[in-house]
């Protein structure tokens, strides 16, 4: 049995980018990708493979961060032993930071970490979790986790600029939640981009995958109370003009989350498959497959498929005017 990797660990294998679980009790994906998998690939546990990047890929000029890097990318925090106990110990800062939405259109976000969304967090069930939060933004603002704590630890006290709060709970229950800025009014905060996924594994894992995050957000430039923009993990269109590669017959976990605001519901669905639903990342076995699901505000679900035939599909909700201001992106499913 593997255990949980550390954070150091993780650190090591670049960026971050997945691990989870090995594959013992576990029945392997059907499709263990074979050695006919493109050179450059990057090996993962239990036979989990994630191709490379294009060798032309640029990230982008115009924004902090990179929703290549984001898709893949899990914050296991950092192990502390405190008098006997273990502690897995986060560090997160609020600012702004101006960036493009596309060519035409900036926008000064409210960021943690520099990126939207924010950093997913992850822990194992049981888990201390420690998150200080710095706030060097001009605005006040909080970190309020979903799960389960203590009414000190909700995140509804508004942090002033300048101020450090220290947000400790145990990880429970074991499923995916969002975590955000709880400071009113919570619709500019959050459509300004203060949110992200907090991830809280079963105390067995769950079978190995290509693991990746997919958090949708509506930009309300004109402050109108509604979006004229929205995007998944982040930047407008980014994943239609740079497809996610993954490989044919290869187990992919979709974390999805939704945190548009001024919207009552969005769907997801992807072309030409079908995905197994976990809802709220809440149960162990799927509860049943289809290709589109709705989802209410901070409403999220783990969803896994593989895609038989090599090509492009489009994934994106299916209130097409979402879709079309911006909450669309493509898989490019590679041969193997
Ligand atoms: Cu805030």
């Amino acid at each position: 049995m593997s255990h949980y990797p550390s954070a150091r660990f993780l650190k090591a294998v670049s960026r971050r980018h997945l691990l989870g679980w090995g594959a013992s009790g576990l029945a392997l994906a059907a499709a263990a990708v074979t050695a006919s998998v493109a050179a450059g690939s990057k090996l993962l546990k239990a036979g989990i493979r994630v191709p490379p990047w294009p060798s032309d890929y640029q990230p982008p000029a115009q924004s902090p961060f990179d929703p290549m890097a984001v898709l893949r990318d899990f914050d296991y925090g950092q192990i502390k032993q405190e008098n006997g106990q273990t502690i897995r110990e986060f560090e997160v800062t609020a600012n702004s930071t101006a960036f493009q939405l596309n060519s035409a259109i900036p926008f000064v976000g409210w960021m943690l970490n520099g990126q939207i969304p924010a950093p997913t967090l992850r822990a194992k069930a049981g888990d201390r979790v420690r998150v200080i939060f710095h706030n060097q933004d001009g605005h006040s603002h909080s970190l309020h986790f979903h799960g389960l704590h203590p009414a000190e630890m909700d995140g509804i006290t508004p942090v002033r600029h300048d101020q450090t709060t220290v947000y400790e709970f145990i990880a429970e229950p074991y499923g995916v939640h969002p975590y955000h800025c709880h400071v009113a009014p919570v619709t500019r905060h959050v459509s300004k981009g203060l949110y992200g996924l907090f991830i809280v594994d079963p105390p067995q894992g769950r079978a190995p995958a290509d693991e990746m995050v997919l958090v949708m957000g509506g930009y309300d430039i004109n402050n109108d109370q509604q979006n004229e923009l929205y995007a998944f993990n982040g930047i407008p269109n980014y994943y239609r003009d740079h497809p996610i590669a993954i490989y044919q017959h290869q187990r992919i976990r979709l974390y999805v989350l939704n945190m548009i605001e001024f919207d009552s519901a969005v769907t997801f669905h992807i072309h030409a498959n079908m995905f197994e639903v976990y809802p709220t990342g809440r149960t162990l076995k799927s509860v049943g497959d289809t290709d589109v699901i709705t989802m209410g505000p901070a409403e999220r679900h783990i969803l896994e498929f593989a895609y038989p035939y090599p090509g492009k599909y489009m994934f994106h909700p299916h209130q097409d005017a979402i879709a079309e201001r911006g909450c669309m992106g493509l898989f490019e499913v590679l041969p193997t």
